[in-house]
């Protein structure tokens, strides 16, 4: 490191998982490391140029094809390409939002009193959205205001035509970008539609064309339902401040009954929590020889119940078979997404029950439980029992040793009060300090996990090369659960991994370098961050002219594709790992690494290795830096006894003025 200090070996603290994966083996499991060794993937997936929105074809090209043969129907590799991409970007945008609408559904229920298990856990939030959306407040009961904001929400699903209220939170600049493309989104359902129907065949043929859509429903996604999801769980189960939390497998108990909740939409592992601290329950489970239950999380439904609750993490998504492997999980209990088939087939060499409760997602060999909102914890405890139930039929256990400490929370609001307290809460001093050098900038790390061992190396080697060059780390979705278990996420780690000014802001504060803020929905949490950065003043006037990006370094859902792209589409310059599927057409490649930058002032980005996505995070930090005329270091300036009169005098003479 720049500063003398002596490099330390950081680690995801994963050696376990060859041993583990032995277990697997020699319990008769294939897990999806194994399967990811014997299945081929097809290069046509990277190309992006395998077509099969008719039946003509399906019809390939090869990336030395393009500007020589084109599909059946004539359309070329530019177009094919653009095609897929949008349509992954619907499918992604798609899963974000029907979840939202879901949190949506239950909020407008809570209002009407049907739902007796949810209530309005931050009424200062629920004001706040109000406001947003012009819903008057003053003396009015909280289930008033929470019915008419949650109908208005609620009718933007469907809206046909107009503006989506929620995008007017970005910044004024950016407004008027998006209305000069004619990308606001209208509505969520009509975005979706109308991209599903531009990319079949004979319709829209233009890539340029093409994508405008793409952006409109990532947009949709975005700042309408990521954003509401966000926003509407704060408001029912209380907004994220700091909380302490332990990550990695060892968090399972071998005295306890376990059961690990999975997915994304916090509906349903909120009950299961509340149903864990049941004194019935917990009784019963004494009864079968448990000393207690333990509720552990995987994926997103975990970040949200640490987020709020300090829930432990047991892993991200490439660890879901291995938890089962254990031996120690009696319960697993998915909501929506970003669960394996093959969980129930894992889980029949074992005592462990799969538990599906979402009629939108159920797995062949799972048991079906519908989670009833109406008897929410009913239901909830219901799913807890049968957790117990499985507890006194385990076999061989074996539990990792390795969990790591970790504190979570970071929400906008809380990021906001903790730079000034609750009179001068303010992003001013973290602006200041990227203004005076201390901080380079800012990075947003997020993604999945890959059933590789390149992958949690690379979320992490990169975590830690960002926040050695004093850049901030804000983190979501499964890429916080990787480097969480690293003790990345402890303040502790300012002063031993960061940069010499990061660290000095981090030990300030109290914070860590990397500030874990929430799950994949809450993406949205970083466009309000950079919302408020530029409204802060002095970095610019738009999300574009902050020194800052955007690093996916793995993915495997088409979710982090939209993510992406509304990323791009509010100004940030965007880099993903292990490729973009377009690289067999060097034409719409060029768009989106080039030419997106006129469009939007951000633009997308590829790099495999950790180091070299660090790389242009840096570069493109210090090109902002230049373009703000912050990029030299200044002297620090300190005021004698004379400079000061003299700014009194100044100040005085201002006020006099009236300025
Ligand atoms: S869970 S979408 S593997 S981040 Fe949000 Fe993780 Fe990716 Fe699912």
């Amino acid at each position: 490191m720049g500063d003398g200090r002596e490099k330390e070996q950081l680690t995801t603290n994963s050696s376990y998982l060859d041993e583990i994966l032995e277990k697997g083996k020699a319990d008769g499991v294939s897990t999806a490391f194994d399967r990811r060794e014997t299945i081929k993937p097809c290069p046509y997936g990277d190309y992006g140029t395998c077509c099969k929105h008719c039946h003509m074809g399906p019809c390939r090209l090869l990336p030395k094809d393009e500007g020589a043969k084109q599909s059946v129907c004539g359309a070329t590799s530019s177009t094919m390409a653009a095609r897929y991409f949008a349509r992954q970007i619907a499918a992604g945008a798609a899963a974000h939002s029907d979840h939202g609408r879901e949190i949506a559904k239950t909020f407008v229920r809570m209002a009407k009193g049907e739902v007796p298990n949810y209530g309005i856990k931050d009424p200062g939030k629920l004001r706040m959205l109000a406001g947003v959306y012009g819903v008057k407040t003053e003396g009015r009961a909280d289930n008033d205001i929470a019915l008419e904001l949650g109908t208005k929400i609620w009718a933007e699903f469907g809206q046909q035509d107009g503006e989506v209220i929620m995008a007017q939170r970005a910044p004024k600049k950016r407004q008027q970008i998006w209305r000069q493309l004619g990308v606001w989104p209208r509505g969520f359902d009509i975005e979706v539609v109308e991209l599903m129907h531009r990319t079949g065949m004979g319709t829209d043929q233009d890539y340029r064309n093409i994508m405008l859509q793409a952006s409109r429903t990532a947009l949709a996604d975005g700042w309408f339902g990521s954003m509401l999801a966000t926003d509407l769980q704060d408001i029912m189960f209380g907004t994220p401040t700091p909380v302490r939390g332990k990550a990695n497998m060892g968090v399972l108990k071998a005295d306890e009954v376990n059961i690990v909740v999975h997915g994304h939409d916090p509906l349903m592992p909120e009950m299961v929590v509340v149903a864990a601290s049941d004194p019935e329950l917990i009784a019963e489970a004494k009864a079968k020889g448990a000393k207690g239950i333990n509720i552990a999380g995987l994926c997103c439904s975990a970040n949200e119940l640490l987020m709020r609750h300090g829930v432990a993490l047991a892993g991200s998504f490439a660890q879901q078979e291995v938890a089962i492997l254990t031996g120690a999980v009696d319960a697993i209990v998915v909501d929506i997404q970003c669960a394996m088939q093959s969980l129930p087939v894992v889980a029949s060499c074992y005592q462990t029950a799969v538990i599906t409760t979402d009629e939108r997602q159920k797995i062949p060999g799972a048991i079906h439980i519908e989670f009833d909102k109406t008897r929410a914890l009913e239901t909830a405890k219901e799913i807890v029992r049968l957790g117990i139930e499985r507890f006194p039929q385990r076999g061989q256990v074996r539990i990792p040793d390795e969990s790591m400490d970790l504190v979570a929370g970071f929400s906008h609001e809380y990021v906001n009060y903790m730079q000034g307290g609750r009179f001068r809460a303010s992003y001013r001093p973290l602006n200041d300090n990227i203004i005076n050098g201390r901080i380079l900038g800012v990075a947003g790390v997020v993604g999945c996990t890959t059933p590789t061992r390149k992958s949690e190396a690379t979320h992490l080697a990169l975590v830690e090369e960002l926040i050695a060059n004093n850049i901030l780390v804000l983190q979501t979705g499964c890429s916080a659960g990787v480097v969480s278990k690293s003790g990345l996420l402890t303040p502790e780690a300012a002063g031993r991994y960061a940069g010499a000014g990061l660290a000095e802001v981090c030990e300030a504060v109290g914070i860590p370098p990397v500030l874990h803020v929430g799950s994949c929905v809450d993406n949205s949490r970083i466009l309000i961050a950079a919302t408020a950065m530029v409204a802060e003043g002095g970095l610019g006037n738009d999300i574009s002219d902050l020194p800052a990006a955007g690093v996916c370094p793995d993915w495997m859902h088409e979710k982090a594709l939209c993510i992406g792209e509304y990323f791009v589409a509010s100004g940030v310059y965007t880099i993903f790992g292990s490729s973009l599927p377009v690289t067999g057409s060097e034409v719409f490649s060029k768009f989106l690494y080039e030419e997106y930058e006129q469009r939007y002032g951000g633009k997308w980005a590829a790099a495999e290795e950790a180091n070299q996505q660090a790389g242009l995070v840096i570069d493109h930090i210090r090109k902002k830096r230049e373009a703000l005329g912050i990029h030299k270091a200044k002297e620090r300036v300190l005021f004698d006894m004379a400079m000061r009169r003299e700014l009194e005098k100044q100040e005085k003479e201002a006020a006099a003025a009236g300025v």
